[in-house]
């Protein structure tokens, strides 16, 4: 457990994941406030998903990013904030 974590204003971090493409293969709003707060993300398009984001205080920006580089279910690292992976905003209208 020593993964650097940045912790400061503008010092975004950049995580390595398996791929250049985000192919979002979940979005979930896990409060039901109408905002996604869950991204499960597919990186290399193998289907496969090695990416994970959660908005943990439902303002809308991602604020932990998981990446499982390896596919086998275990995040490999975990970074605060996007990762430089920021997700498409949609607006919050399509939940019902
Ligand atoms: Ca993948
Ligand atoms: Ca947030
Ligand atoms: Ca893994």
């Amino acid at each position: 457990m020593s993964q650097e974590t940045v912790d400061g204003a503008g010092a975004e971090e950049t995580v390595e994941t398996r791929g250049d493409e985000r192919v979002e293969l979940l979005r979930a709003d896990t409060n039901n406030d109408g905002r996604t707060d869950v991204w499960v993300v597919d990186t290399d398009g193998d289907g496969k998903a090695d990416l994970f984001q959660f908005d943990t205080d439902g303002d809308g920006k991602v604020d932990v990013t998981m990446v499982d580089i390896d596919e086998d279910g275990q995040p490999d690292a975990v970074v605060d904030g996007d990762g430089g992976l920021p997700p498409e905003q949609l607006p919050p209208t399509v939940q019902v």
